[in-house]
């Protein structure tokens, strides 16, 4: 079978009537940075199922425009997945049951490159005009409720928001906060996959710690005692690419993009704050400078926070926003010892020297190939054509023989995790056309 027959066959073997799941044993629901990616991919195959994928988890949209990171099938049993329904207890005015947290915005790139797919199907069912408020009322959200440190950024309140769930880059904010007791909870993620591959149990006492605040204060932004608030490179990174599409959206729309265009310069201008030596770092909010051992750098006197010095691979997320003034530095940090790019399989999701680096866990080493998708991008908009190439090439390969796997050793190429995962099916799709 073909890679592009192969690739189809995941999302359609994926597709739920309306929408994707991730995986079907590990994540049976949808969630909502991965569908954007699987839209991504699925506007090859079909330009409006890509539509339908979108539309259906902006159907799960709360009234104060958030997009909630999963949005639950109620055809999968509430126990499919810890934490579920039972645990969020959020359900929409539209009765969808949803998580409380939140994703990385892909969503407005993903609608507009769906959109470019086939522009005439996408006006005869008015999709951008249908999708354009969403949008706009969930980066409103961000960019007013979550702008926690009150220095232009957007902050994530939870490691699973940031899509990079046990990132080194979170350690020291997670190790002030006291984990629920491991016999609160049963995980699910460990029948389905290595528990060498995944997050450790310590690292869930904590997730469940922070979510239950948060939901124990209705998910209230204003009045949640956040512990863990942190402005994210990549986060921040993605908003600005989906502002610079909004702005394309706008102009589809014969609507006037200027402000869209003023809220990527302001966000590229607050994102200059996180670089240092080289490479964006996350923000800790809620650390103080007299306490944090070895950052990266403070912020100006009197400001809110901390450069957490992990160097991770949403500190190279940026590469992809147009015009980034530090991208040729960017550029020679990914090519450099620390991420290996061109030398090793993909690009590692954490710094290859750094000293929490393990090849096979998660987001602590290992490669992904949505986060490879996004590098390519930016190779490519900073015409770097040779070594988007390379990168793309490696991509097709490592999908083929992994099986479409969740993540990959960064070294020898295994798969680890999941396999037939709709992501690294859709990046795949759109790599090859
Ligand atoms: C928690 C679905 C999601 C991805 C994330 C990835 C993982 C969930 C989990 O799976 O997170 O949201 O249970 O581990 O880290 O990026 O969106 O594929």
């Amino acid at each position: 079978m073909s890679l592009r027959s192969a690739a189809k066959q995941v999302l359609l073997g994926n597709w739920t009537g309306h929408s994707t799941v991730p995986s079907r044993s590990l994540y049976p629901h949808q969630w909502s940075w991965d569908s954007a990616f699987i839209a991504i991919g699925l506007r090859h195959l079909s330009p409006r199922r890509a539509q339908v994928e979108l539309e259906s988890l902006f159907g799960s949209q709360w009234s104060d425009g958030r997009i909630p990171h999963i949005s639950f099938s109620p055809a999968v049993a509430r126990d499919a997945y810890f934490p579920g329904p039972d645990f969020w207890q959020a359900t929409t005015t539209g009765g969808v049951e949803t998580s409380g947290i939140i994703q990385p915005p892909v969503h407005a790139l993903a609608a507009w490159l769906t959109h470019q797919a086939d522009e005439a199907e996408s006006v005869r069912r008015g999709f951008l005009p249908r999708v354009y408020p969403k949008l706009v009322a969930w980066h409103t959200y961000l960019r007013t409720r979550r702008d926690l440190g009150g220095r232009g950024l957007v902050a994530i309140v939870h490691p699973w928001e940031s899509g990079m769930d046990n990132s080194p880059a979170w350690d020291d904010a997670l190790a002030r906060v006291t984990p629920a007791p491991l016999d609160s909870f049963t995980r699910r993620d460990t029948d389905h996959a290595s528990p060498a591959d995944r997050p450790t149990d310590l690292d869930y006492g904590r997730y469940v710690q922070l979510a239950a605040t948060y939901r124990d204060h209705q998910y209230d932004d204003a009045a949640t005692p956040f512990e863990f608030a942190l402005d994210d490179p990549a986060f921040n990174a993605l908003l600005i690419a989906s502002e610079h599409a909004l702005a394309d959206i706008a102009e589809a729309l014969g609507l006037d993009p200027t402000h869209h265009l003023k809220a990527a310069e302001e966000l590229t201008k607050a994102l200059g704050e996180l670089f240092t030596n080289g490479l964006f770092h996350a923000r800790d909010l809620r650390a103080s400078a007299e306490v944090a051992s070895g950052s990266a750098g403070s912020a100006e006197a009197g400001a809110p926070g901390v450069l957490v010095p992990a160097g991770t691979i949403s500190g190279l997320i940026p590469l992809i926003v147009p015009g980034l003034p530090q991208a040729a530095d960017l550029l020679a940090t990914a090519r450099g010892e620390r991420f290996g790019l061109g030398q090793v399989h993909l690009v590692p999701s954490y710094d290859l020297t750094g000293p929490a680096f393990e090849r096979e866990r998660y987001w602590r080493g290992p490669s992904w190939f949505n986060t490879a998708w996004l590098i390519h991008r930016g190779l490519t908009t900073l015409n770097e054509q040779d070594q988007a190439d390379q990168l793309r090439d490696d991509l097709l390969k490592l999908a083929d023989s992994t099986d479409f796997a969740e993540y990959v050793d960064p070294y020898d190429g295994s798969p680890r995790g999941a396999q037939i995962f709709s992501w690294t099916a859709a990046v795949t799709l759109d790599l090859l056309s």
